[in-house]
């Protein structure tokens, strides 16, 4: 399946893996790589020289491209920046926030840019500001979120830019593979469905409540605060979401959440940790591995649209 996104990253499939933090690091990554998509390490929070280390481990095991994601939140994002530079890393995805001050050095060194956008301003942004192509995601998606439903930004998205539109938020299946390219993406990113893949660190029990989800289990938090936060229903987020209600002030919030996401997905408490996950977990019925996932998207996904 040929599209500007395969094209431009010099992948097989259209399928970009989220920069989950905790999860997607370098095992991951190269899977996801040698699947055919695009594997990501996440750099979330990790110490700049970490990151180092993750590339250097992904080059063990892949020859094939892989990408680097900065979260954008994190106040090391700039040297995490100028590392993956250094390290010949050739495609950044970038989260929860503006990257343009980085763009001109990625640009300068040949670097591919691919910033995560939650609105059709961010896109348009993106695009003046150089970036080679835009992930839209949906307020479906795990994590961080925006206000739009995928349904809704991808179309667009795509309306109000030239480069190339990669879905998010949502999709784990084939069906939204085609659907999302329906709506004019050129490929998809994916978190939640490789948070439980076999070659995911992610503990055993972050992964069990993933399959275990139901479709209304997701809960938003930190919507008070202008940071929303999409996870599964436990006892974190009720305690999160009565202490919102009676309107506790967002340090009080932070400190509840501190360390919360590594609790769930290192120690595997997804009682009292943070469960980010996307809507779409109540879907994942199985762990697999990330060929196998690839594979189901791709075989099912290119029927639905008529490429075989
Ligand atoms: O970045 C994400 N999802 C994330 S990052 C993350 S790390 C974290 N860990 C603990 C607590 C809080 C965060 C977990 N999930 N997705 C990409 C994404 N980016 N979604 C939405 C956006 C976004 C939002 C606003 C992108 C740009 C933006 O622009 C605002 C601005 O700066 O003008």
């Amino acid at each position: 399946m040929k599209t500007r996104i395969t094209e431009l990253l010099g992948i097989e499939y259209p399928i970009i893996q989220g920069g989950m933090a905790w999860v997607a690091e370098y095992h991951l990554a190269a899977a996801v790589s040698n699947a055919g998509g695009l594997g990501l390490i996440g750099a979330a929070s990790a110490p700049p020289e970490v990151v180092r280390e993750q590339i250097h481990k992904a080059r063990e095991l892949t020859d094939k491209p892989f990408g680097v994601n900065i979260m954008l939140m994190n106040p090391n994002a700039e040297e995490v920046a100028r590392i993956v530079v250094e390290e010949g890393v050739k495609v950044v995805t970038t989260g929860a926030g503006n990257p343009a001050k980085l763009m001109p050095m990625w640009k300068e060194n040949n670097v591919k840019v691919i910033p995560v956008v939650a609105s059709v301003a961010m896109a348009k942004l993106m695009e003046r500001a150089g970036a080679d192509a835009v992930v839209a995601e949906g307020m479906e998606a795990g994590g961080h979120i925006g206000a739009a439903t995928t349904m809704t930004l991808v179309p667009q998205v795509v309306d109000a830019v030239s480069i190339p539109v990669i879905a998010a938020g949502g999709i784990a299946d084939g069906r939204g593979f085609a659907a999302a390219f329906m709506l004019g993406a050129e490929a998809v990113q994916m978190g939640t469905v490789f948070c439980t893949a076999t070659e995911a660190i992610t503990h055993a029990k972050y992964k069990e409540r993933i399959i275990k989800a139901k479709d209304i289990d997701s809960e938003v938090t930190g919507m008070s605060h202008g940071h929303p936060i999409r996870c599964i229903r436990n006892n974190m987020t009720k305690e999160y979401l009565r202490l919102e209600k009676e309107g506790a002030g967002m340090e009080e919030l932070e400190y509840l959440t501190l360390g919360s996401l590594r609790k769930a997905v290192v120690e595997g408490d997804v009682v009292n940790g943070t469960v980010m996950a996307g809507q779409i977990a109540g879907m994942i019925k199985q762990e697999k591995s990330c060929a196998a996932i690839i594979e189901g998207i791709i075989g099912e996904g290119s029927k639905l649209l008529g490429r075989v």
